[in-house]
Formats: C-alpha cells, sequence, structure tokens
C-alpha cells in the first residue's frame, strides 16, 4: 500500500507542469486581453519576439454565447457553448496561423481554458453564439460538444439556490454553480473525455499551456485527472516530452477552506495575494511601506516561488471583478503601476505576467465601476476593433499596451538579463526608497518617498558605466535620454 502512494505521488508529480517552456533567457508573458488572433501573431512578430516576451496569454478560444448585441460584454468568452475555435478574437484559420507565426518566432501561447462550466443558467435557448452553435441552456445541452443534462452538478449542489451562496463551505464552491454557470460534472469520464479532447486539439495546434479558467472551483482531483490526459507539445516547436505549462486560477486571500496548495500538484497556482499587497504598499496604506519589502516573497505568506504564477492586476480585479479590492494598482494609475510591475520585474520571485489592457469609459456609482462589463474597444456590428500602431510604438483604438510603455518593456529585458542571479545589496531608507541587485548583471532603485533620493549604494555590478533604463534606453553602446513628449515624464 505504502509503495503504491509512493508511486502515485510520483507520477503525479511527473505530471504537473511548473515550467512554462519559455524560450532560454525569456522569462516573462504578456496576456493580450480580448486581442483579435490576427494582431497577435503580428505583436510577436514585430514586438514581442525582438523585445524579449516569452508567451501570450490569450483570451478564451473557444465558441461563446453572444450577450446583449452589439454592447458585448467582455465576460461573454466566459460562457462557452462548445470547444469550436471561433470567438470575436478570430476563426480557427486565424488561430492556428497565430500560433504558427508566434511560435516561428518563439513567443509562446497559454490558451485560458474555461472547463469549469458552460454559460449560465438563465442564457435561454438558440444559436446566439460565437459559431452559431444551438445551445439550450434551460434543457442542459450543449450539442455541438456535445453534452447534456447528465453532464451537470446540479443534483451534487446543496445550496439552497443552486449557486455557490458561501464560500466557506468547500463542497459548494466546487459542486454548485459559480454565478449561475452550469457546472460541469468533472468526475464523469465522458465530461473529462470532451474537455481533454479539445484541450489535446490546441495543443496539436502548438500552444504552450493553459490557465485553467476558475479551478479553485474544480477538485484538484479532477483537474489532475483532465491534465493526465493532455498530449506532449506539438514537436515542431518544442522538445520531445515537453508537457504543457499549467497555472490555475486560485484566489486565495486567506479566510477560506479551499487553499492554493491543495492545486500545487496540478502545476502553479495564481497568487492573488501579490497584487493585493504590492498595492498596498505602492499607495502607502495601511502603514505599508516599500522598506517592509525586503523579505517579499514566501516571506509575506506568499506560495512557493515555483509554483507561483504573478502579476499585478489582471483581466477580472482591474475592474473590480474577482479579488484584490481597491488596492489593486492598474494602468489607470500610471506612475505607481509602472513602479509596482518594475519592481515585479526586477523581484526574482514567481513567473510574471504582463497585463495589456484597453481603456473603457469607467464611471463609479457608490464606490462601483457600472461600467465594467464594457468589451474590447469595438466596431458598431460588435466586431473587435483591430490594434494600430502609432508612429511612436504606442497602440492607437483604446488599447492601452502596458506591455509597451518604456519602463514595462525594458523591465521585462532586465529580467531577461538577470535570470538565476540572486536577490543581492538590498538597501532601504527605512521608508520608501529601496534598492537592490541581481547578482552582478543588474541593479534598480525606487523612490515612492515624496523627497529626493540620495545616498550611494553598493550595487554588485562590476565597475563601469550603465545606463538607467527607466528614464533612458540603451541604444548599442550609448544610453538615450528619452526624449518622447508624451512618455517623458520626470516623476515617471
Ligand atoms: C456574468 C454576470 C453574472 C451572471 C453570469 C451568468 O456578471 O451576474 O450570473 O454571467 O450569467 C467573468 C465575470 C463574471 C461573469 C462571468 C461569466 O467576472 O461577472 O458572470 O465571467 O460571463 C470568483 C471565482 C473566480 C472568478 C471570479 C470572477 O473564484 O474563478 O469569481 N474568475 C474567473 C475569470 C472571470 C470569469 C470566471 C472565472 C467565470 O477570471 O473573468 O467571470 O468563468 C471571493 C472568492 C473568489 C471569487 C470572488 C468573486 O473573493 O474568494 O474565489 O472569485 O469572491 O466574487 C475579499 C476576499 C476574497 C473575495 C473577495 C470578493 O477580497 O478576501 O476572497 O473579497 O468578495
Amino acid at each position: 500500500m505504502g509503495v503504491r502512494f509512493l508511486l502515485l505521488f510520483i507520477v503525479g508529480l511527473c505530471r504537473a507542469q511548473y515550467d512554462p517552456n519559455t524560450r532560454p533567457g525569456r522569462t516573462s508573458i504578456v496576456h493580450l486581453f480580448e486581442w483579435r488572433w490576427a494582431d497577435i501573431a503580428l505583436e510577436c512578430e514585430r514586438y514581442l519576439a525582438p523585445n524579449g516576451f516569452g508567451g501570450v496569454q490569450i483570451s478564451p478560444p473557444n465558441e461563446n454565447l453572444v450577450i446583449g448585441d452589439p454592447s458585448r460584454p467582455w465576460w461573454e468568452r466566459y460562457q462557452p457553448v462548445s470547444y469550436k475555435l471561433c470567438t470575436r478574437s478570430g476563426n480557427e484559420t486565424e488561430f492556428r496561423d497565430m500560433v504558427t507565426r508566434c511560435n516561428n518566432v518563439g513567443v509562446y501561447v497559454y490558451a485560458d481554458a474555461v472547463i469549469n462550466h458552460m454559460c449560465g443558467g438563465n442564457a435561454g435557448a438558440g444559436n446566439h453564439s460565437t459559431c452559431g452553435s444551438f445551445f439550450n441552456a434551460k434543457t442542459k445541452e450543449f450539442p455541438a460538444v456535445p453534452y447534456s443534462a447528465w453532464d451537470f452538478n446540479d443534483a451534487k449542489c446543496k445550496s439552497r439556490s443552486g449557486d455557490i451562496e458561501d464560500y466557506r463551505d468547500l463542497s459548494q464552491v466546487r459542486n454548485c454553480r459559480l454565478v449561475n454557470l452550469l457546472d460541469l460534472a468533472l468526475e464523469k469520464n465522458y465530461v473529462r473525455s470532451r474537455i481533454t479532447e479539445y484541450m489535446n486539439y490546441l495543443i496539436d495546434i502548438g500552444v504552450a499551456g493553459f490557465r485553467i479558467d476558475a479551478a479553485k472551483h474544480m477538485w484538484p482531483g479532477d483537474v489532475k485527472a483532465v491534465l493526465e490526459e493532455l498530449k506532449d507539445l506539438n514537436r515542431k516547436w518544442f522538445p520531445a516530452g515537453a508537457k504543457p505549462f499549467i497555472y490555475q486560477e486560485v484566489i486565495d486571500l486567506g479566510g477560506e477552506p479551499i487553499t492554493d496548495s491543495q492545486y500545487f500538484g496540478n502545476g502553479r497556482v495564481t497568487e492573488f495575494k501579490y497584487g493585493a499587497k504590492l498595492g498596498t504598499v505602492m499607495r502607502k496604506w495601511n502603514g505599508e511601506k516599500m522598506a517592509y519589502l525586503k523579505n517579499w516573497g514566501e516571506g509575506w505568506g506568499f506560495v512557493p516561488s515555483d509554483t507561483a504564477l504573478v502579476f499585478v492586476d489582471n483581466h477580472d480585479n482591474q475592474r473590480g471583478h474577482g479579488a484584490g479590492g481597491a488596492s489593486i494598482l492598474t494602468f489607470w494609475d500610471a506612475r505607481l503601476y509602472k513602479m509596482a510591475v518594475g519592481f515585479m520585474l526586477a523581484h526574482p520571485y514567481g513567473f510574471t505576467r504582463v497585463m495589456s489592457s484597453y481603456r473603457w469609459p469607467r464611471y463609479f456609482q457608490n464606490g462601483v465601476d457600472i461600467n465594467n462589463w464594457v468589451g474590447p474597444p469595438s466596431n458598431s456590428d460588435g466586431s473587435t476593433k483591430s490594434v494600430p500602431i502609432n508612429p511612436d510604438t504606442t497602440c492607437g483604438n483604446d488599447w492601452v499596451c502596458e506591455h509597451r510603455w518604456r519602463q514595462i518593456r525594458n523591465m521585462v529585458i532586465f529580467r531577461n538579463v538577470v535570470d538565476g542571479q540572486p536577490f543581492s545589496n538590498w538597501w532601504d531608507n527605512g521608508s520608501n526608497q529601496v534598492a537592490f541587485g541581481r547578482g552582478n548583471r543588474g541593479f534598480i532603485a525606487f523612490n515612492n518617498d515624496d523627497w529626493y533620493m540620495n545616498v550611494n549604494l553598493q550595487t554588485g555590478l562590476p565597475a563601469g558605466t550603465y545606463c538607467d533604463v527607466i528614464s533612458g534606453q540603451k541604444e548599442g553602446n550609448t544610453c538615450l535620454p528619452y526624449t518622447h513628449p508624451w512618455l517623458e515624464d520626470p516623476s515617471s
């Protein structure tokens, strides 16, 4: 018995994939939220590859419910109707083209896998879906998969409404409906096989891994059973035996019975405490200050570094969905945001994901942004707008493109350069001026106090002249002052 347990444990660990499969020396991915496949393909070639990005997280590629034509919320993409590859981002041909072109330049694709549920229970019936597939939410029929009423969890759910009512009740969270979304019965072999078929289809096309949406709402063993049936990555681009990178969306801010660690056996987890705490520090709320960041990482109660996927904000908490609260920093708070992302990218903890957003008309009523549903920049027929690139390298059509902000792009490169180097030579002024190095490869200083920083520091770098890539731009052997008027901001 003991031997069998040991074996199972070892086999289990072998399937989990913590390594992002990025090319050597590429250490971050970017979430191009709601971008069209055609634009992502171009961005891989013209910007991400030349600037050392390792990969792209894409919005869910499978067919979803169409909600409210033409003012379609971004969150309709989290309401699957089938596993066909057509969405507002593009069709299957465009998807294949994107994956091939990104892979060919060494920028890999991570798909958002929505496998916990199908669309909302009140979605009605018809074929108002992105590929036109028929569905009936009331009778729980999705013939394009196909799923029928037998494939859903409702009988197991013990809450009064059938929805999750109490996050302190572990079985409710996993057996009931998340915001009324029809909850798949993942303990059924049939359901598992439909999901693995979908994910393996994406692997064959060439994706390098998956964000597992709403992993918290699935039993860890069910997720594992699905992952165990996944193929190795496509040999055209990846070495023999490479497994898909897995990062599971588990929101664990403490105080609930479901914890991140329950999912470590399957792959990495999204560490939500990271952005919530970093936002609190940068905003100087609750008496926090940057000096306290000296033991950032596990010392702050985060999951072990090699199990963490980290980010300053994500597509939910940048607009008040999901969790993290008011402390979350976003592009709307540009200066503090750049500092927080810079800190994340300089610090060795976790595998880093940069957010890339679109602007929407924020409108607060009683502290809530009532426009937090607004979908991507779109044309009058509801189709998503392309991402035009301005002469100054910024993006048009209300795409924010944080990943193109000089400070963020240069820190993505910094992280690649210092990869594997230890966290070293920490200094702080006991307040909000801090500095640290990464071995003998890089050094960074932050000033989030209201007064000048004037200090001599031990950097650990060999003697020489270095370029400050936050306020300047290294071009060959020279360091150019950054002069573009739009970005020239002494406070940045
Ligand atoms: C939409 C409508 C709903 C409608 C539904 C079905 O908004 O009114 O009922 O359609 O018709 C997204 C949107 C949803 C949208 C859904 C489907 O955000 O608004 O529903 O698409 O279109 C939980 C989950 C987490 C989830 C997050 C949003 O655990 O998995 O909610 N994120 C993912 C995606 C997200 C997507 C889905 C899942 C669904 O990233 O985009 O939803 O596919 C607590 C729990 C968390 C929980 C939050 C949210 O957090 O711990 O697990 O997240 O509540 O309520 C403190 C606590 C913290 C707590 C937080 C908030 O900070 O410390 O733990 O307060 O109370």
